[in-house]
């Protein structure tokens, strides 16, 4: 049974881990307490001849109930540091990218690519709606911002989630690691058409996608 949408960019497995070691953790607490619950409704509940008493606390549990949760915390943070600034960390995303724009709008993306230049800003750039196109295992870099409202860029195969803020340049990168047509949709709730604020990620084989940016988009 898959439980997570199949996974396709190259830092998609280790977000998983950091996400089912999350769950696990949770799960435990959150099973523990509801068990622990009803056993104490079941043990301490109200019988013939038997008196309620004042408790004032305990020091002790206090101490106990801080300090776990608080060390888990900060274990699952230390542990998942090195995968979030590798995702989320623009100083050491990786040089040799493939640089695009993308604009969000009420309700569409629209993609710039370099063109055949390769750079982005010269005359050959040229701009598609809804769909990027993106070469297989090459890294791609893209400057985000939006022209109304805030938006958010999701693509559930490649675990990536970035919001484009207007007059915010926000930039963001993934590598995907298979050929495909995978979903983007809007996670942001942006407006009256926002449930159809979708598009999608096509990755070419990379001699494919050359191709194609040499043949601007067409
Ligand atoms: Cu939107």
């Amino acid at each position: 049974m898959d439980w997570l949408p199949g996974a396709a960019s190259s830092y998609a497995a280790e977000l998983d881990t950091i996400f089912w070691v999350i769950l696990a953790v949770t799960g435990i607490v959150l099973v523990g307490v509801q068990v622990t619950l009803v056993y104490f409704l079941v043990k301490y509940r109200g019988r013939e001849g038997r008196r309620a008493s004042y408790v004032e606390g305990s020091t002790k549990a206090e101490v106990i109930w801080t300090v776990i949760p608080a060390v888990l915390i900060v274990g699952i943070a230390v542990a998942s540091q090195r995968v979030w600034s590798q995702v989320k960390n623009p100083d050491r995303f990786p040089a040799d990218a493939l640089e695009l724009n993308v604009e969000a709008r009420q309700f569409a993306w629209s993609i710039t690519y370099p063109g055949p230049d390769g750079e982005l800003g010269t005359e050959d750039d040229f701009t598609r709606y809804n769909e990027m196109r993106v070469p297989v295992n090459r890294p791609v870099v893209f400057n985000m911002t939006s022209a109304d409202v805030v938006h958010s860029f999701f693509v559930p195969a490649f675990r990536i989630k970035q919001d484009a803020v207007p007059g915010l340049n926000t930039r963001a990168w993934f590598e995907a690691t298979e050929v495909g047509e995978y979903e983007l949709a809007c996670a942001e709730l942006c407006g009256v058409a926002h449930g159809l604020m979708k598009g999608k990620v096509v990755v070419l084989p990379q001699d494919e996608f050359e191709g194609w940016l040499a043949g601007l988009g067409e």
